[in-house]
This record gives C-alpha cells, structure tokens and sequence, in this order.
C-alpha cells in the first residue's frame, strides 16, 4: 500500500484517468475470465483505426475464443508517438529507479501472481499449453522474471575510468549507462506470456518504453498483462500492446524511424527480415531464433534419467519449446534400450483437455502448425527413418499431434537438419566411443541455441561443453532454464541474450562523459 500510494504520490491523484475496459468473458476451469481484446494504446483499450478483428481460437476445440482488434499502420504509429512523448516527457523518466523497480516487483508481479489462475486459464484455452504448465512456467516463470529485473532497476551503474590527463589539468571520464528510448518487442506463440515477460522486464528495468506485438494467434495473455499494468500504476504510453499481423504491425515497428531498439523471438527467417528492417534508422536488435539442438546420450549415463530428461527435453510444452532437443545422438550400445523405454513412457502419457490437471499432452498451439508437424513426418517417413511410434493426428476434436519417435535418422535428411517446433524426437545413433564423430555431427548444423549432454565421466561432460557451438550447455539435465542465467543462441540461433544481467545491457547505452578541472 505505501508503494501504491508513493506511485500515486508521484503521479499526482488528479492525473488518474479512469481505465475503461471491454471485456470477452468466459466461464471456464471453474472461473470467470475476464479477457480485453482491443489495442492498448497510451494508457487505454480501442479499437484498430480502421475497426478490423481477427478471431483467435483455442486449439483444444477449434471454437473461437474472441474476436481481437488487428492493429493498422496508424495504430502503430500512434502507439510508437505514445511511448516516446512518455519517454522523453512522462512521469517514467523522472521517476527514482527505486520507485520503478518497486512498481516493476510489487505493484505489476503481485498483481500478476493474484491473477495468476485467470492468466494461466487464458493462456491454455490461447495456446493449448496443459493448465498445470502454463500455470508454473508460462505464468510462473513470467511474474520470476519481473521480480528478478525488479531487483536491477536501482543498480544500474556505470565506470570511473582513469584516463591521460591534459597536463597540468586533471580528466576524469565516467560512463553512464542510459535507456535507450522506444522499443519494439515481437515475439512468438509458443510461450505467450513468458516471451512478453523475457523482453519486457528487461526493457523496463533499463527505464525504456515499448511496444509490443504479441503472436497473432496468441494475444489474449498479452492483453490481460496491459490491463494488470494499467492497474499497477504504469504511467500511460510506457506499455502499449497492438495485435495484429507480423508482415504489417511487426515490419512497421522494425523499419520505423522512432523505434530504438527491437527485441524479437521467433523463427530465423523472420529475424533476418528483423534485421534488414532494423537497418532504416540503425536500431539496436536481439534476436532469439530458431534451434536444433544437439543431445548427446553417453552409455555411461543414468539411463533412467537420462530417459526422463530426454522425454522432457522433447515433449515439454508439446515439443513448441525453442530450446527442445531437435536430434538425440544416442550411443549404439544402449541404443535399443533407451528407444524401448522411451516407447514405454509415451505409452503412459496422457493426451487430453488441458484443463484436466491430470493431462501431460495438449493441443499444438494451431493447426496451421500441426499440419507442419504432420508434413514433417511424411517427410522423415519419404526419407527412409524409421517411425517408432506416433506420425499421427490424435482422433478427436482440436489440433493434437501424437508424441512421436524416428529412429535410423541419417545425417543428410530434412528431419535431421531442420526444427519440427512439435513432439517430434528425432533419434541417430553413434559409435561406441566415439565423442569427436558425435561432436563434430552435433555442430553441423547453422543452429546453435541449446544442447545437452548425459555421462557420469564429468572430464568427458566438460570436453563436450566446451565443443559445442550453442550458447546453452545443459550436463545431466535439460530445459533448466533460470531467470538469472543468460539465455540465447550462436551462429543462426541468433545473438542477443535474454535473462541474467547481460539481459539488461541489451536494453541500455553507454555514454561517457570527461571532465576537466
Ligand atoms: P515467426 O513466424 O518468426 O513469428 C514470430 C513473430 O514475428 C510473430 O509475432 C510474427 O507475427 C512476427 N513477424 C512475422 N513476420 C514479420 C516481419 N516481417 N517483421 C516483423 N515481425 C514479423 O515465428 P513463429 O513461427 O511464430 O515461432 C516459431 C519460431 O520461433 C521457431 O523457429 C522457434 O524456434 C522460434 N523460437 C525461438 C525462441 C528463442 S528464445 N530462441 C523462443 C521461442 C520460439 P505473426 O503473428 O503475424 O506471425
């Protein structure tokens, strides 16, 4: 309460404009969710400019959820306007680091946390994560992440650095570190509320204001986040959310004149296009790509864990996870074995409604994707891998894709080199022994996000890691991704890291300043 009222304070009562919202509600999971679905543009929901919607679907079903603002060029450009007259003459840019860090971790992630059920329900009717997840990790993980770069608004420093003096004058240079202005965030559909939360904690805790454009098919967490902020005490035009459609909000925010900076997650295609755009006014970029990382399983492993890792390392959020693990080079002598008991573990899993707490396997996130997914077995099957299990849509209502398994993938095939982004493990084997050939197979690819390697020989664990080209090392277990560690690819993964304290440095400048006296 004494933040709220030390915001209040600050913003002075009588600049308190009243925050209208349209709600789509819906009785679902046991609740009533309350979802916004327009543009959120200087501090309030309106429509797009010109009044066009789209409809989002929920992938468990196929119904239509709500039916979204789809934001115009002048919705961009009105949104970029709002966030630089905050930038340059609002309240945020005034506002004491300490104040913006208590806003960041006690008004918005305590709000976020009390609405964490609402949230989580949204996004897995959004994005068909199983509600169990989405509530750890796409929720969980989201409000971590705020109160992680909370921690960091008040301890932005800069150097005094000694410097050659002008005889018989004294110099002294120090740096400042600075935000940078307006940001452009876009990001993708597989983690909707944690990718929003990746950037724009970051982006906020280095003082920026932003722009963001979540996924087209995936808006609604986004929307709600707006509204939590608002009611956090953000000052208007600091957050501004536009739905809408990459090739149009997304290119607009890349090339336009007044972004600063873009920070994106999504597919490298994508993020080359980002990159040409970015190069109109010279912005900064991040940029979080795509992956295919190598996990290379050792016979002298806990095979056990091992199994359980490597599952997750595939399966996890439906295989829609940027870091899953693309290919598993598995060691001929246990070859056989961890196949069988992978086989046998899938058999256990549990497809279903993702609302049902005790569901492992929900829907893909759209069907334009699980029939991605499908082609991508087809293709496996043409090349002459071997398919294990799954290959299949799952028959009954919704886009559910089975778990599935090749084995005898050879290096040369589509199924080897390219990312399924769905449930899809994709099994090699190698020579007993043999760590350089698996090495050297592992770093032929132009990805290099994440891998993994499973031994107990931890000289042979550290040689592996030192090898491989990925910018994520993960020995003996996998997906442990933390709000602290530095998160991001090499080669065409892209560069950039989100999370950690290089996260921050993402966000700001530096500028140096000599005295003489
Ligand atoms: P993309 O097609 O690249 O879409 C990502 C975002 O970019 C969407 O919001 C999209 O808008 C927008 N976009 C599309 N064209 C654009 C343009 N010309 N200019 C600016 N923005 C544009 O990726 P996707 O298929 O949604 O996501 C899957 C990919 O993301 C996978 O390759 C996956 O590996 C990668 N990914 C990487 C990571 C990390 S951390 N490296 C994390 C998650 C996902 P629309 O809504 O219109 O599509």
């Amino acid at each position: 309460d004494f933040i709220q009222m030390s915001v209040r304070k600050f913003r002075g009562e009588d600049k308190e404009e009243e925050l209208v919202i349209d709600y789509v509600s819906k009785n679902v999971n046991n609740m009533t969710v309350n979802m916004p679905y327009q543009c959120f543009i200087n501090g309030q929901f309106i429509n797009a400019d010109d009044g066009k919607t789209y409809d989002t679907i929920n992938p468990a079903d196929g119904s239509i959820i709500a039916s979204v603002s789809s934001a115009s060029l002048a919705d961009v450009d009105k949104a970029v306007a709002a966030a630089k007259e905050a930038f340059e003459n609002g309240e945020w840019g005034r506002m004491n680091a300490i104040l913006r860090g208590n806003l960041m971790l006690q008004l918005l992630a305590d709000l976020m946390e009390e609405h964490q059920e609402e949230l989580a329900t949204i996004e897995s009717i959004d994005s068909g994560a199983v509600y169990t997840l989405a509530l750890k990790t796409h929720v969980g993980m989201s409000v971590q992440t705020f109160r992680y770069f909370a921690g960091w608004c008040d301890k932005i420093q800069g150097a005094t650095i000694p410097i050659n003096q002008a005889r018989p004058n004294h110099n002294l240079t120090f740096t400042k570190k600075e935000p940078i202005g307006v940001c452009a965030i876009v990001i993708p559909w597989n983690y909707p509320l944690m990718m929003l939360a990746w950037k724009s904690a970051a982006c906020l805790a280095a003082g920026n204001t932003l722009v963001l454009k979540p996924a087209q098919v995936t808006p609604l967490t986004s929307l709600k986040f707006a509204e939590l902020s608002a009611k956090a005490g953000f000052p208007k035009g600091v957050i501004n959310i536009l739905p809408g459609s990459g090739g149009l909000v997304g290119q607009h925010l890349s090339e336009h004149p007044d972004v600063r900076k873009v920070g994106f997650t999504g597919s490298t295609p994508t993020g080359k296009q980002i990159m040409k755009s970015a190069a109109t006014n010279l912005k900064k970029v991040s940029l979080e790509l795509g992956g295919k990382s190598p996990l290379i399983i050792f016979s002298d492993c806990e095979l056990d864990r091992a199994v359980k890792m490597g599952m997750g390392a595939v399966y996890f959020n439906k295989g829609e996870n940027c870091i899953a693990a693309g290919r598993l080079f598995v060691e001929e002598s246990i070859h056989d074995e961890f196949v069988s008991k992978v086989v046998e573990e899938i058999k256990k899993m549990k497809i279903g409604d993702p609302l049902d707490r005790s569901t492992d396997h929900g829907p893909q996130n759209h069907k334009a994707h699980l029939e991605k997914l499908l082609q991508y077995c087809e293709t496996g099957l043409k090349e002459g891998a071997t398919l294990v299990c799954g290959g299949r849509q799952v028959r009954r209502p919704g886009f559910f894709m089975e778990p599935t398994v090749f084995t005898d993938v050879e290096d040369h095939m589509y199924i080897a080199q390219e990312e399924s982004f769905g449930p899809v493990m994709v099994i090699s084997k190698f020579k007993n022994g043999d760590v350089d050939g698996v090495l050297r197979r592992a770093n032929t690819t132009e990805y290099g996000l994440a891998s993994g390697v499973f031994t107990k020989d931890i000289s042979k664990a550290l040689y592996i890691s030192e090898k491989l080209e990925a910018g994520t090392v993960f020995i003996n277990t996998y997906n442990k991704t933390d709000v602290a560690a530095p998160f991001g690819g090499f080669k065409q993964s892209g560069f950039g890291k989100d999370l950690g304290e290089e996260a921050l440095h993402e966000y700001l400048r530096t500028k140096a300043i000599t005295v003489e006296y």
